[in-house]
């Protein structure tokens, strides 16, 4: 049964005593992303904080976070076994994202409970943390879900971007024109007008799942699929964008393509585990109206891993980029994909094939490169043949150590394409999403497929690789089964 809105889904987490209500008063300066990170890299309960400093009589005076994060969580919600393994879920991610649920319309849902426009609003009335020590400010757009229209084709797309506070009616983001909402917005740039933008703070997580995920049909429709229920949208205040019926609370706005009204934005705490940005002015939204449901639950995010340490995302986007980059290689007609894994970075993609023709590999690289999943992915890809299993590190290690020869073209550089503006490799004026859009990558193919310019070898008994050293003779397995006992084992 699909999770109603946030509070069903908080409700959910407590009758399972995975939810912690933390009544102690804390400080959003720091410390509730303290304790989250902790918890998080932990792999603990989702956290509800009811007690908040500066808080106390604010318009919203809850947060939630940390819902997703355990898998056991993530299946749940899925509405699957929570021994469900994570081979098994890119495989339910992909057969879902493959079967569209539209959404319907309805004339109005509690996220209209209130509503306040113009001169009143303030959003500092949200108890937004500073969730890192050094961000640059309080980020009230993580997990959120923004909505922005096609203005040719008046389709939605719905992308989890991040937004911090730049005043009380303004938020400063991190816009990539290579990214859904970005396309939308160099539409509204080249017409000169302002883009309509709505934040949408807290629904079912499955929401969450599709805005953050590079899908190639409508998130709302994604969303559908996944949580097993068409997503129920209400009509915006000041704009004909749509949103769950009852979300939490909902930001509407524009944006202004005119760098006089862009706000500073940055540095965050991000996906890389590194601060990423720095202190410079950007886009900014100007929000003209907040809707939101009685005693809201405001609902963010840390983002951001590194070795032993994570955040609540880090349990599905791998499941669901390697879902969506498997769908990609189908639609290009990529023969014979066997899987896709990448783990907590999207940087390393890992594609399993079983290799039809030499190029195969190759091919993999150019539809994976061309397609909207290389915005944030497969900057080092790693391609290898059916016998080595995507999700062991042990067998990828051996295909690295034995299948490549760089002396024989197996690994290729694809300079000067465009990449993850927050990767700490790349000098920071090189990725000034401002400037140049987003980032720069000169992405590597690994070909770890054994290469068919190796002519077959008799002695290889007609293979291009020698047997496996480490087999013993089928002679001898009988051998050892008949005299184990005899042996002393
Ligand atoms: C917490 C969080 C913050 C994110 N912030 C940004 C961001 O500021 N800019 C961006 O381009 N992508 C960001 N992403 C990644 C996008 O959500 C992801 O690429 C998604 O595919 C965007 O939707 P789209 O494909 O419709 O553009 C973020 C993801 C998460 C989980
Ligand atoms: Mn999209």
């Amino acid at each position: 049964m699909a999770v109603k809105d946030l509070r069903a889904w908080i409700d959910i987490l407590e009758q399972n005593k995975e939810l912690k209500r933390v009544k102690a008063e804390v400080d959003w300066d720091e410390e509730i992303g303290a304790i989250t990170r902790e918890i998080s890299s932990q792999y603990g309960p989702a956290l509800l904080f009811e007690s908040i400093k500066d808080h106390r009589q604010t318009l919203c005076r809850r947060l939630f976070t940390n819902g997703t994060g355990t898998k056991e969580r993530v299946c749940r919600l899925l509405g699957l076994s929570e021994q469900t393994s994570y081979r098994e879920l890119v495989l339910i991610f992909k057969e879902r994202f493959s079967r569209p649920v539209k959404p319907v319309k309805v004339d109005r849902g509690p996220v209209k409970e209130n509503i306040i426009k113009g001169e009143a609003i303030d959003l500092y009335q949200f108890p937004v943390p500073k969730w890192n020590p050094l961000d640059g400010g309080r980020y009230i757009m993580t997990s959120a879900s923004v909505v922005t229209m096609d203005p040719d084709t008046q389709e939605l797309n719905v992308g989890t971007y991040r937004g911090m506070i730049s005043g009380k009616r303004s938020i400063s983001v991190l816009l990539a024109t290579t990214q859904g909402w970005g396309k939308h917005f160099t539409k509204y740039r080249s017409r000169g007008q302002e883009m309509p933008v709505t934040v949408v703070v807290g629904w079912d997580p499955t929401l969450f799942m599709a805005a953050s995920t590079p899908v190639n049909y409508p998130e709302y429709e994604m969303a559908g699929s996944l949580r097993g229920a068409p997503v129920e949208l209400v009509k915006c205040e000041t704009s004909d964008l749509l949103v769950p019926a009852s979300a939490e609370i909902v930001l509407e706005g524009f944006i202004s393509p005119d760098p006089k009204t862009y706000e500073p934005e940055g540095p965050f705490g991000e996906y890389p585990g590194y601060y990423a940005g720095r202190k410079t002015p950007k886009h900014a939204i100007r929000v003209e109206c907040i809707t939101y449901r009685n005693d809201p639950i405001f609902n963010g995010c840390l983002t951001g891993s590194s070795p032993g340490r994570t955040n609540e995302g880090t349990t599905w986007t791998p499941a669901s980029f390697s879902a969506v980059a498997w769908q990609y290689l189908d639609q290009a007609g990529v023969p014979n994909v066997l899987g896709v894994w990448r783990g907590k970075w999207p940087e390393v993609m890992r594609v399993q094939i079983r290799k039809t023709h030499r190029g195969h590999a190759q091919q993999v690289a150019n539809a994976l490169w061309g397609s909207h999943i290389a915005n944030y992915s497969a900057k080092h890809l790693i391609v290898v043949d059916e016998d080595i299993d995507i999700f062991d590190g042990e067998a990828i290690e051996w295909a690295l150590a034995y299948r490549v020869n760089a002396d024989m073209g197996d690994i290729s550089f694809f300079p000067g394409t465009s990449g993850s503006m927050l990767d700490p490799s790349v000098p920071i004026g090189e990725r000034d999403a401002v400037k140049y859009g987003h980032g720069k990558w000169t992405r590597v193919l690994i070909d770890a497929t054994i290469n068919w310019e190796l002519e077959p070898q008799e002695q290889y008994g007609g293979n291009r690789y020698p047997p496996l050293g480490t087999a013993i003779s089928p002679k001898m397995v009988e051998t050892l089964k008949r005299r184990w006992k005899e042996y002393g084992f």
